[in-house]
């Protein structure tokens, strides 16, 4: 770097797994309101499980990444893109890209896949000085050894992780709780509807207007039909993306971090799946059965209206107790649980001792590509 010259960072950025979200991701990425911003951001690859294209330093011409992407006979090969990722670091690749102006390479591998595999290369990745950003929620919600892996290989290189779009998609969850615990307050507990797919679906079940209406097992159907569900409705139903989410947020208070040694499977988690339903893996076929367990569902939904209150399947973290589940939880009909929520929206409340008796809460849509993508911009935007 010559005297006098000055220096800019350049963010460059390699996307794994580019679907709705991914693409998404690299619209906005291209279209960033401030033209000084878009120049410090450069894709270096975008790859789906087949195939990779790789794109020049300095060249912004990834605009037509469907058609590279679909012709580039290049595999996808993980470790090739690490050392990639690691050999731009070096100053050569980046001199002479702007006259008068040095750059300082910030390599960071952004997973857009809901992949194991790939999760569990974190640590590798970081190991060799390449930042993570990510919607995935696998590798911080599974094992706690995995977890350690990960931030000891962050602590080794320096190189960071962020997973904001992790929990609520788009919203300000995971740093909400970060500077709560950064600045000193003392977080209580934290308690929220954590998915977006149950939200919709007990919203409509139970909306605290009349102790009846239409059986469990049709708004299942309908949530299906709309897209809200997984292909097989007992992916959302058995509650293990809650589970995934409070393994996150748990970790995230220092005197839970290692509450979780097997991650979300070490979750109290209630299953709405009828255990004679366990292992039936047609989605069409769990639907039709499902019914046969409608009554079962409108007595706990005319209880709960006795008592003037509706079902949320919720995430609970106690804190003092360290308590941490999922569970199907029925609240008062004044209850911004109630009251405030709609739609598939997440809502998320902090109790903690600067909130005193008025929580923080935050809510909004907890799904879509346009906010997941955000919330992942928002990670990458945090390395200027
Ligand atoms: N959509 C949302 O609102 C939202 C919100 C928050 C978080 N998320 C998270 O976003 C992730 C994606 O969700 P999804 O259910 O749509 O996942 P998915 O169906 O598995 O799709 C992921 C994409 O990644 C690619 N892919 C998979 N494995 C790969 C590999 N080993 N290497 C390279 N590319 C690979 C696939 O591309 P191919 O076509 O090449 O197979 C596919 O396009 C999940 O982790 C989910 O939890 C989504
Ligand atoms: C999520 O990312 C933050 C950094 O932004 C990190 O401190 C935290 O430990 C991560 N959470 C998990 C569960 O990995
Ligand atoms: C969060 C995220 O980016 N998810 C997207 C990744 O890509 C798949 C399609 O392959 C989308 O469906 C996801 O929404």
């Amino acid at each position: 770097m010559s005297s006098g010259s000055q220096v800019q960072h350049l963010v460059v950025v390699s996307v794994i797994g580019v679907g709705l979200v991914g693409s998404e991701l690299v619209d906005q990425l291209s279209h960033l309101p401030s033209p000084g911003l878009r120049d410090q951001f450069q894709v270096l690859s975008l790859s789906s499980s087949r195939s990779t294209v790789y794109y020049n330093i300095g060249s912004h011409q990834w605009q037509n990444w469907r058609n590279d992407l679909a012709a580039s006979d290049v595999k996808s090969d993980a470790q090739a893109l690490a050392t990639k990722l690691t050999q731009i670091s070096t100053v050569e690749e980046v001199a002479g890209l702007r006259e008068g102006v040095s750059f300082s390479v910030i390599p960071v591998l952004v997973d857009n896949t809901s992949s194991e595999d790939v999760a569990r290369l974190y640590p590798y990745f970081l190991s060799k000085g390449v930042n993570v950003v990510t919607p995935n929620k696998k590798a911080f919600s599974s094992e706690l050894a995995l977890y350690d892996e990960i931030v000891a290989a962050s602590l080794k290189t320096g190189a960071r992780f962020y997973n904001e779009s992790t929990v609520g998609a788009g919203l300000p969850i995971i740093s909400t709780i970060k500077d709560l615990v950064a600045t000193g307050d003392k977080v209580s507990k934290i308690e929220g509807v954590f998915s977006g797919t149950l939200s919709y679906i007990f919203n409509e079940f139970s909306d605290g207007k009349s102790g009846n209406g239409p059986s469990f097992s049709s708004i299942v159907s309908i949530a299906r039909q709309k897209g809200y569900t997984e292909p097989n409705p007992a992916d959302d139903l058995n509650g293990a993306d809650v589970a995934r989410k409070l393994t996150i947020l748990s970790r995230c208070i220092p005197s839970l971090r290692d509450k979780l040694p097997h991650g979300y499977k070490s979750v109290s988690t209630k299953s709405l799946v009828p255990a004679a339903l366990h292992g039936e893996s047609s989605g069409d076929e769990f639907i039709r059965k499902l019914s046969e367990y409608d009554q079962e569902f409108d007595k706990l939904r005319s209880d709960a209206f006795k008592e003037n209150k509706v079902l949320r399947f919720v995430g609970v973290i106690d804190v003092a107790s360290g308590t941490i589940k999922a569970d199907l939880e029925s609240y008062p009909n004044t209850h911004p649980f109630v009251t405030s929520l709609g739609g598939s929206d997440n809502i998320v409340m902090f109790h903690t001792e600067r909130y005193g008796a008025r929580p923080l809460i935050v809510q909004g849509a907890g799904a879509g590509a346009a906010v997941t993508a955000m919330g992942v911009l928002g990670d990458l935007l945090r390395f200027l």
